[in-house]
């Protein structure tokens, strides 16, 4: 249960480390927009630059990518006046409360995020300390806002838990009651947008294949070539929801379907029943191309004036510091150091 006493906020985040998917889209960003409008909750978003280096980026691809990724939040309808944005860099107090919560994480606690095993993989040895620390970042994201709800994707649903993890055993050690307990919000039919090369994989931005992934920059063209290649099996679609537990792929494409219309599953499955993947996909690919060009046009338009999009970051970091820098004095005051008595 999330403690009364803290005011409704939302934190959520996406890392400039390639560019925006439709996974991001569906599973976060469009969720993001739904918060904001309904208006009951602060809405702080962030480009998480720190994040993104826990694994090698070009820095001249990681300054494009933050700055693509923010046109990426504004075009898809984040309002950099109702929501607070900005890149998790220009806010140290992320930084250093992330560095209390290093020392409040349990190295056992980090050894078994699937996150951390998939992608340090066979080599950790020569993973970065910061990918093993990732998961402690991510909650001083969150709790250095005292977020209330996070919405995020299906796959950072462990990463949610440990945050809460760490907020109770900080709350517990130091006798306190100072970090509230994040609620997820992990809603929709895409809370995990699968690739299109195999269904038992997350399209990711950092897979090799670009043919796995939509990209929010793609044409209507590439679009339309993805899904008509996407993988599928040779039986026509069923009748409902549960005619697709044993066939990812199609299900993939049909919770696609069904978020990008704003639809349920079982409604879809009501239109398309028997229909074969040769109509399908396109009704997809159209629907997709409808949905996604306007946005990809408006990032495009964004990014001719960087100068503008620099400006909203450095306003929204301005903003971010007046919430983070009494909640980080508070944390420094509570552990112990001096200089920080309140
Ligand atoms: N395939 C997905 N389906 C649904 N939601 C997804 N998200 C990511 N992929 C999917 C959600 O998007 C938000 C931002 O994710 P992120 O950029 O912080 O990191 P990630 O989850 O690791 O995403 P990627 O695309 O796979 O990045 P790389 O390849 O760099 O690791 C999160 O809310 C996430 O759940």
């Amino acid at each position: 249960m999330t403690e009364p006493a803290f005011t409704p906020r939302v934190f959520s985040g996406i890392q400039p480390s390639g560019g925006l998917t439709l996974g991001n889209y569906l599973g976060a960003l469009k969720r993001f927009v739904t918060m904001q409008d309904e208006g009951s909750h602060e809405t702080v978003y962030c480009m998480v630059d720190l994040h993104a280096i826990t694994v090698w980026q070009d820095p001249e691809t990681l300054r494009r990518n933050t700055r693509e990724l923010c046109a990426g939040f504004i075009a898809s309808g984040v309002d950099p006046e109702k929501s607070i944005l900005f890149n998790q860099s220009a806010v140290p107090e992320h930084a250093q409360l992330a560095w209390i919560f290093n020392c409040v994480a349990r190295m056992g606690w980090m050894g078994r995020m699937t996150q951390w095993k998939d992608k340090a993989g066979k080599n950790a040895e020569n993973a970065s300390l910061g990918l093993f620390g990732y998961p402690a970042l991510m909650a001083a994201d969150i709790l250095v806002y005292h977020a209330t709800h996070v919405p995020v994707g299906e796959d950072q649903k462990q990463h949610l838990e440990l945050t809460r993890d760490i907020a109770a055993k900080f709350n517990h050690d130091y006798k306190v009651d100072f970090f509230p307990i994040t609620e997820p919000v992990i809603e929709g039919a895409a809370t995990r947008v699968m690739s299109l090369r195999d269904g038992s994989k997350k399209m990711s931005k950092s897979d090799p294949s670009d043919a796995s992934r939509i990209n929010m920059t793609d044409d209507a063209d590439a679009i339309a070539r993805k899904i008509r290649k996407a993988k599928t099996d040779p039986e026509p679609l069923p009748d409902s929801a549960e005619g697709l537990a044993d066939r990812p792929e199609a299900r993939n494409l049909v919770n696609i379907y069904a978020s990008l219309s704003e639809k349920t599953v079982d409604q879809v499955m009501a239109e398309v029943a028997g229909q074969q993947f040769g109509l399908f996909k396109p009704m997809l690919a159209d629907l997709a191309v409808e949905k996604l060009a306007p946005i990809s046009t408006e990032m495009a338009r964004l990014m001719e004036d960087q100068a503008e999009i620099d400006k909203i970051l450095a306003r929204g970091a301005e903003r971010a510091r007046e919430i983070t820098a009494p909640i980080l004095a508070k944390a420094y005051e509570i552990v112990g150091m001096v200089g920080a008595e309140g």
